[in-house]
């Protein structure tokens, strides 16, 4: 298996501790700091979003879109842990060392003890609630400019990995990333407030080295902005687009992804190219991507279980 000229799009543990390092040191964290800042909108339509943004496959702040939900009103850590204390998370699951399995309740125990000089963030990412606490959903009504999700129409209605919580403490970093199988990300700020990086899809690095940066940084198809998402926000990025997330305070917010049409074959490409990966040749997967294996047949099971299909048999 050839490996990935772009340092972006790979997923091994080194390539992704050098992207993160580059915010902290050399071109790129002096580049970040002065980067433009990404386009608010206010009081924006449907019909305007649609066509000045979606159909464009340009990225926008919505401020203050969804500043009357229910959940941006009254939400906190102790209001979640009163409501749905006794239900199960994984803490820090980004982290395969300090992955833990926790309930509500005592991982905002958890946040109250973990405060002070030297404390290592802890952060609660891709809580995937609709399966395990599903009451929530009616304080994040659906929002009329996600309406476009096609994979209501692939997979049905049953509860979907594409709504997520993000819940964590101040500083918590989200490293850079694309989405997964070309869905467009749609973030609402709930709690806090959070800086975002962005980069276009052509962003390419070639070397982790100055030039190689510096190369990065002057690029036109580098795209790079920033922005910090404030209660009630939305961001809209167009599938591909990479995103690193900081958490400026502590912070609740809601990923929601949606699938547009145009995008369905490449969606289904990669999810059966996955698929297929494993299937066919799951040696060489496990050797190239071992952090990614276990987390890639999860998924993948998953997905048939979406799809209706039963891993016991070879015929319908
Ligand atoms: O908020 C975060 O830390 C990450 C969010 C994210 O990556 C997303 O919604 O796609």
């Amino acid at each position: 298996m050839e490996s990935e000229p772009n340092i972006l799009r790979r997923h091994d543990l080194d390539s992704l501790a050098a992207v993160e390092r580059a915010f902290h040191t050399g071109p790129l964290s002096e580049v970040v700091k002065s980067a433009p800042q990404l386009e608010r909108r206010k009081g924006l339509t449907l019909e305007e979003f649609e066509r000045e943004y979606r159909h464009q496959m340009r990225p926008v702040v919505l401020e203050g879109f969804v500043e009357d939900w229910p959940s941006v009103q009254k939400w906190s850590f102790d209001h979640l842990a009163e409501r749905c204390g006794s239900v199960r998370v994984i803490v820090d699951s980004y982290n395969t060392k300090a992955a833990r399995e926790a309930t509500v309740a005592e991982f905002v125990t958890m946040l109250k003890e973990n405060e002070g000089d030297g404390a290592t963030p802890i952060y609660l990412q891709e809580w995937y609630y609709q399966t395990t606490a599903p009451e929530l959903a009616d304080d994040m009504p659906e929002m009329d400019i996600a309406q476009y999700d096609f994979r209501r129409n692939l997979y049905g209605d049953a509860p979907s990995t594409n709504h997520q919580l993000w819940l964590g403490q101040k500083g918590g970093v989200t490293r850079l990333h694309q989405d997964s199988y070309t869905v467009d990300v749609m973030h609402a700020q709930i709690v806090g407030e959070k800086l975002w990086y962005v980069m276009g899809p052509k962003a390419e690095l070639r070397a982790d080295t100055a030039e190689g940066w510096k190369a990065l940084c002057d690029s036109p198809d580098t795209e790079l902005m920033q922005f910090t998402l404030k209660p009630g926000d939305v961001v809209y990025l167009p599938a591909n687009w990479y995103h690193r997330i900081e958490l400026l305070s502590d912070s609740i917010g809601l990923g929601r992804k949606c699938l547009d049409e145009a995008n369905l074959r490449t969606h289904i490409r990669q999810r059966m190219g996955e698929l297929l990966a494993l299937a066919l040749n799951p040696d060489e997967v496990k050797r190239t991507h071992p952090e990614l294996f276990d987390v890639v047949l999860m998924r993948s099971r998953a997905w048939a279980n979406r799809m209706n299909i039963d891993l016991s048999r070879l015929r319908p």
